[in-house]
C-alpha cells in the first residue's frame, strides 16, 4: 500500500463515519436505507453495522453489497418490498461542483441509478480525489444490452466519445459496459445523460446529472466538507 492510498483510505473512512452519523439523523427504526457499491460505501457498511438495530433494513444496488450487508447481519430487502427509501448512500467516480456524478467504475450504474431515483435523499461519499471542476476525465460508463454493443458504440463515437468495451465485465443485470474516453469537459451534463439514453440498446449511463446527488459529503485533508 503505498502513502497515497492510506491516505486516501484514511478520508474514505472519515467520510464514511460522518455518512452514518448524517443517516443516523435522518432516518427512525421503521426506515429503509439505500446502499452503494465500492470501497467508500463498504466503509460506511462497516460503520453502519455497528447501528442495525437503528434502521429497520437495506436495500442494495449490487450483489456484492448485499452480501457484506448480510455478512453483518443487516437485513436486505427487495426494492419492490419497500414503500420508501429514507436515504440512499453510496460513492461516486467524479463529482462536480452542481454535485453532478460520474458513477459506474465498479459496474453497478444501473442498480444505483434506480435506488438513487426511489430515494428520497441522495447523499454521496466521496474522497477529494473525485472533486472535479468538469465531468469527464474518468471514462463514462454506459452499461449495454450484450447484442447491441457495437451500435451503441458507433452512436457513442458520433457523441464524440471514445468508447472501450470493458473486458470480463458482466453486470449483476446479467449486460456489459462500454466504457467512454474522450467526453471532456461534460457540460451540460443532463444534456449528455438524455442524449445517451435515447441511445436504442442503452440500459445506463453513468452520468449522474437528471438526479443529481441531494448532498456530498468530501472527505479532504482539512477534514470532511458537506456540501448542497
Ligand atoms: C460506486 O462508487 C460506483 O458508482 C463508483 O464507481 C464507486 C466509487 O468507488 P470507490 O468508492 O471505491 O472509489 O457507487
Amino acid at each position: 500500500m503505498t502513502a497515497n492510498t492510506s491516505s486516501q483510505d484514511a478520508l474514505k473512512q472519515a467520510v464514511a463515519t460522518a455518512a452514518v452519523a448524517y443517516t443516523l439523523s435522518r432516518i427512525d427504526d421503521k426506515s429503509i436505507v439505500g446502499i452503494g457499491t465500492g470501497s467508500t460505501a463498504n466503509c460506511f457498511i462497516d460503520l453502519l453495522a455497528e447501528h442495525k438495530a437503528s434502521i429497520a433494513g437495506t436495500v442494495a444496488s449490487s450483489q456484492a453489497s448485499a452480501e457484506r450487508l448480510k455478512a453483518h447481519g443487516i437485513p436486505v430487502y427487495d426494492l419492490n418490498a419497500v414503500d420508501e427509501v429514507t436515504i440512499y448512500v453510496d460513492g461516486a467516480d467524479e463529482t462536480n461542483p452542481h454535485l453532478e456524478l460520474i458513477k459506474g467504475g465498479g459496474a453497478a450504474l444501473t442498480r444505483e441509478k434506480i435506488v438513487a431515483a426511489v430515494a428520497r435523499e441522495f447523499l454521496c461519499i466521496a474522497d477529494q480525489s473525485k472533486w472535479v471542476d468538469h465531468l469527464g476525465t474518468f471514462p463514462l460508463p454506459v452499461e449495454v444490452i450484450p447484442m447491441a454493443r457495437s451500435h451503441v458504440a458507433r452512436e457513442l463515437v458520433k457523441l464524440g466519445g471514445d468508447p472501450v468495451y470493458r473486458q470480463g465485465v458482466v453486470t449483476d443485470n446479467g449486460n456489459v459496459i462500454l466504457d467512454v474516453h474522450h467526453l471532456h469537459p461534460i457540460s451540460p451534463a443532463r444534456e449528455l445523460e438524455e442524449k445517451i439514453n435515447n441511445i436504442t440498446g442503452v440500459v445506463t449511463n453513468g452520468l449522474f446529472a437528471l438526479r443529481p446527488a441531494d448532498v456530498l459529503m468530501l472527505g479532504t485533508a482539512e477534514g470532511v466538507k458537506t456540501l448542497y
